[in-house]
């Protein structure tokens, strides 16, 4: 159902100020998976888009579960807070084998006054497919338009149903002493070399050099094919807070590098057509991408049509013939 649109400026302008009751009634609105929810979200997120300021940047954090994740983000938060700056996130806990009391915990680390600027979303999916891609990124939608940092949490390395980076601008890997497996990944070139890394738990001494010395030899062989970044490393640790504000600090540099290099359009175009190809493989599976002639062409159609994704979305399926 649509708001009038009395109700909508009022929804809009209260997210843009980062009112907390503005911003839970649009997530409760955007994660409606029910088809008569289209038509509202639709007009809910073409007007976000309109009006998100320019400035705001969405930030993902990935990483195997234990890294310090909600830990470092807590940190950051608290960093972004005190320079004056809003704050929303969304920490997603796609595995459905974690006990209660690791997201509890997660909620424990990532809890603020509540006078304070910040927005944390938790999800949990308790079945793979339990459409929580597509809530994550109609939670970011909203978020970064009331904030100007947005922080998505994902259990990363391959095992997320959310790929990070086509809901994030900057890509956070976070690893701790030890890593063997994940820098095996990326020796072996399974893993995508992330914008920013950060061997976390710094306060662990040597192990942490040497995880961190094993990870820039392995960068100083894919560093011959990168053009315009070269990710750097950082040793941090949210624990005695080393590195937190260099790590923002770089996160500036890459978001200013990302304008300059007009990289950060087309990340959001590829955002985009992601969701859009989500819904719609979702919602009619390989029947519908059938109908358009397959994955590929569909991809195409949904690069050509113009709007958000949930425009795009509702165009495929007219374009099928699947519409409702
Ligand atoms: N030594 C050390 N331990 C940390 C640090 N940050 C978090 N931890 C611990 O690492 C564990 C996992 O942290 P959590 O933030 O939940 O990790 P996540 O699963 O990646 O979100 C917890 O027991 C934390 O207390 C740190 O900077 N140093
Ligand atoms: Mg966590």
């Amino acid at each position: 159902m649509a708001l009038p649109s009395e109700s909508l400026d009022a929804l809009v302008e209260g997210i843009l100020r980062g009112e907390s009751v503005s911003i839970a009634h649009a997530l409760a609105r955007v994660e409606d998976s029910r088809p008569q929810a289209l038509a509202g979200q639709r007009a809910l997120l073409a007007r976000l888009e309109a009006e998100t300021p320019s400035a705001h940047t969405v930030v993902g954090l990935t990483g195997a579960p234990g890294v310090g994740k909600s830990s470092l983000a807590s940190a950051l938060i608290r960093h972004w807070l005190s320079d004056g700056r809003g704050v929303g996130m969304v920490a997603v806990d796609p595995t459905s084998r974690r006990t209660g009391g690791a997201l509890l915990g997660d909620r424990a680390r990532l809890r603020f006054p509540p006078n304070e600027r910040v927005f944390v979303r938790s999800m949990a999916t308790h079945d793979q497919l339990g459409g929580l891609a597509p809530a994550t990124r109609a939670a970011v939608v909203v978020l970064r338009a009331a904030f100007d940092w947005t922080l998505v949490e994902t259990v990363g390395v391959g095992q997320s149903e959310v790929d990070v980076e086509t809901v994030a601008d900057s890509v956070v890997l976070v690893l701790q002493p030890g890593s063997g497996d994940t820098l095996q990944f990326m020796k072996a070139g399974i893993l995508e070399i992330p914008d920013v890394l950060v061997v976390h738990k710094w306060d662990l001494g040597a192990a942490a050099e040497r995880t961190r010395a094993d990870l820039e030899s392995i960068l100083a062989i894919a560093a011959k094919t990168s053009q315009g970044w070269s990710p750097p490393v950082l040793g941090v640790s949210a624990q005695t807070g080393k590195a937190v504000a260099e790590l923002a600090g770089t996160l500036r540099e890459h978001r200013a590098y990302l304008d300059r290099s007009k990289e950060l359009s087309q990340r959001h175009q590829a955002s985009r057509v992601s969701w859009a190809l989500e819904l719609f493989t979702l919602r009619y599976g390989t029947l519908g991408l059938e109908r358009l002639g397959g994955r590929g062409a569909t991809e195409r159609l949904a690069a050509e049509i113009g709007g958000t994704a949930l425009d795009a979305f509702s165009e495929l399926a007219t374009r099928a013939g699947l519409a409702s």
